[in-house]
C-alpha cells in the first residue's frame, strides 16, 4: 500500500477535465496525421522534392486545433468518422499552406516555424511557394472526393464554405489588411476585423464543417459560428500575448516580432493584463455558447480555457 507521503496529489475536477481534453486533442492529432499520411503523395520520381516539402510542412508539428474542431463538431451530428477525417485533413492542409506562405521573405520573412526551419529555408523559395499552392489545391481535391460525403450537394456546400473562409473575403482578406495596414494607426475595431478574417475565418469553417457534413439546422450552425468567432479572437489575443511574453523555444517560432515592427496588436492596445482579461472573458462566453452540446461533446466547452492558457 502506498503511504500518503508518496501518493501523487489528487487532481481537482478542473485538472481531470484538462487531462481529458489533452487526451482528446492528442487523439485527434494522431488521427488527422494518419489521414494526411494516407492522402499526401509519397516522394517519387521527378516530383520527389515537392512531395518531400509538402510532407515536411505538414509533419513539422502543429497543435492540430482546427482538425480537432472539425472532428468534435462532426460528433455532434453523428457524422461518420472517416468523412469528418477528410474535412479535418483539408482544413489542416489549408492552414499549413497559409503558414508556409506567411513565412516567405515577401511576407513575414520567418526562419522558424513549428520549431523547425521554415520551408523556404529548409528547401528554397520556389519550393515553398509551390508547397503552399499544392496544399491549397489538395484541400479542395479532398473535399470533392465521394468518400467525403455521398451527396454532391453537401460536398459543394463544404467546398463553397471553405473557399469563402480561405479566400479574399476571409483569410486572404485578413492577410491583405495585415500587410497593408498603416503601422500603429489601427484602432481596436480594425484589428478585430483583420484578425476575424485572418485567423477567425478558418476557425469558423472548422466549427461549421461538422454541421455541414451532418446537414444540421441553421440554429446549430449559428451557435457554432458564434463559438468559433469567440475562440478565433481569443486564440489571436493569446498569440499576441505569446509574442511578447514567451520564447522561440516554447512557441517554435520567432517572438517579439510585432513590437519590433511597430505593429498594432491586441496587446499594444489593451496592455498585457487587459489582453489576458479580454481573452478570459471570451473563453467564458465561448464555453457558455456550447453548453447545450455538453452531453455529446464536453470537450468543446473545455477548449476555450485551454487555448488561452496555452504556451505555444
Ligand atoms: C499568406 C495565404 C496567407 C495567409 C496568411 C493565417 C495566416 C494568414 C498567417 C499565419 C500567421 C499567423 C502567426 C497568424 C496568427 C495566428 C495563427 C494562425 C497562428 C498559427 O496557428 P497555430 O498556433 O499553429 O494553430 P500550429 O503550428 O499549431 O498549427
Amino acid at each position: 500500500m502506498r503511504s500518503s507521503a508518496t501518493k501523487p496529489p489528487e487532481k481537482g475536477e478542473e485538472g481531470i477535465a484538462g487531462s481529458a481534453l489533452e487526451a482528446a486533442l492528442g487523439k485527434a492529432a494522431r488521427a488527422v496525421e494518419n489521414e494526411l499520411d494516407r492522402l499526401l503523395p509519397v516522394p517519387h520520381g521527378r516530383y520527389a522534392r515537392i512531395h518531400e516539402a509538402i510532407r515536411y510542412a505538414i509533419f513539422a508539428g502543429g497543435k492540430r486545433v482546427r482538425p480537432f474542431l472539425v472532428l468534435t463538431t462532426s460528433k455532434l451530428f453523428s457524422v461518420p468518422h472517416e468523412r469528418a477525417l477528410r474535412a479535418a485533413a483539408a482544413i489542416e492542409a489549408i492552414h499549413t499552406y497559409s503558414l508556409v506562405h506567411d513565412d516567405l521573405p515577401c511576407m513575414d520573412d520567418d526562419d522558424l516555424r513549428r520549431g523547425k526551419p521554415t520551408v523556404h529555408v529548409a528547401f528554397d523559395e520556389m519550393t515553398a511557394v509551390l508547397t503552399g499552392d499544392a496544399l491549397l489545391t489538395l484541400a479542395f481535391g479532398i473535399l470533392s472526393g465521394e468518400q467525403t460525403h455521398p451527396s454532391a450537394d453537401v460536398r459543394c456546400a463544404l467546398i463553397a464554405r471553405l473557399a469563402e473562409a480561405a479566400g479574399h473575403d476571409g483569410m486572404i482578406g485578413g492577410q491583405v489588411l495585415d500587410m497593408l495596414a498603416p503601422q500603429r494607426s489601427l484602432v481596436l475595431e480594425e484589428i478585430a476585423e483583420l484578425q476575424r478574417l485572418k485567423t477567425g475565418a478558418l476557425f469558423e469553417f472548422s466549427c461549421e464543417a461538422g454541421a455541414i457534413l451532418g446537414e444540421a439546422g441553421e440554429e446549430h450552425r449559428q451557435r457554432l459560428r458564434s463559438y468559433a468567432r469567440d475562440i478565433g479572437l481569443l486564440f489571436q489575443i493569446t498569440d499576441d500575448l505569446l509574442d511578447v511574453t514567451s520564447s522561440a523555444e516554447k512557441t517554435g517560432k520567432a517572438v517579439g516580432k510585432d513590437d519590433g515592427r511597430g505593429k498594432a496588436t491586441f496587446v499594444s492596445i489593451y496592455g498585457v493584463k487587459g489582453a489576458r482579461d479580454e481573452a478570459a472573458k471570451l473563453a467564458v462566453r465561448a464555453a457558455e455558447t456550447v453548453r447545450p452540446f455538453d452531453k455529446t461533446a464536453p470537450e468543446l466547452a473545455l477548449l476555450p480555457k485551454y487555448l488561452v492558457e496555452r504556451e505555444h
